[in-house]
């Protein structure tokens, strides 16, 4: 199909990790292969984190490069002792092992307005 071979090559193209794929996509095996850092470029903005949720496989280093694109914003994901201010424009990254599978927030640290509060999301570690 036309379409699935577009979008495929997109994700080649642009999306290394292509972890943000929906899930009814295959992900080849060889894109898993050991050793490699999972990168997974983001975005903030009020008040939301995309994608939402991330999903990483135990044992792997993940690199997120997140891009704060209307106004500084942080990212805290406690389980894994990550803190990092976002400034406006600047992708900032940010990396750990994902050493315990499960389910953990992360949110925004940095005071952006009204709904900064509920600036959330969720990362998911699979076994
Ligand atoms: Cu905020």
């Amino acid at each position: 199909m036309l379409v699935t071979r577009l979008a495929f090559l997109f994700a080649a193209l642009f999306l290394p990790s292509m972890a943000i794929l929906p899930d009814v996509m295959v992900i080849p095996p060889q894109s898993q292969s050991a050793g490699q850092v999972h990168e997974i470029q983001m975005t903030a903005k009020k008040y939301e984190f995309s994608p939402d949720p991330i999903r990483v496989k135990k044992g792997e280093r993940v690199r997120l490069v997140i891009t704060a694109i209307d106004h500084d914003h942080g990212f805290k994901l406690e389980a894994f002792n990550v803190e990092q201010k976002l400034k406006k424009g600047d992708p900032t990254t940010v990396e750990f092992t994902a050493d315990k599978a499960g389910t953990f927030p992360f949110k925004c640290s940095v005071h952006c307005g009204i709904g900064h509060g509920r600036m959330k999301g969720t990362l998911i570690v699979e076994e």
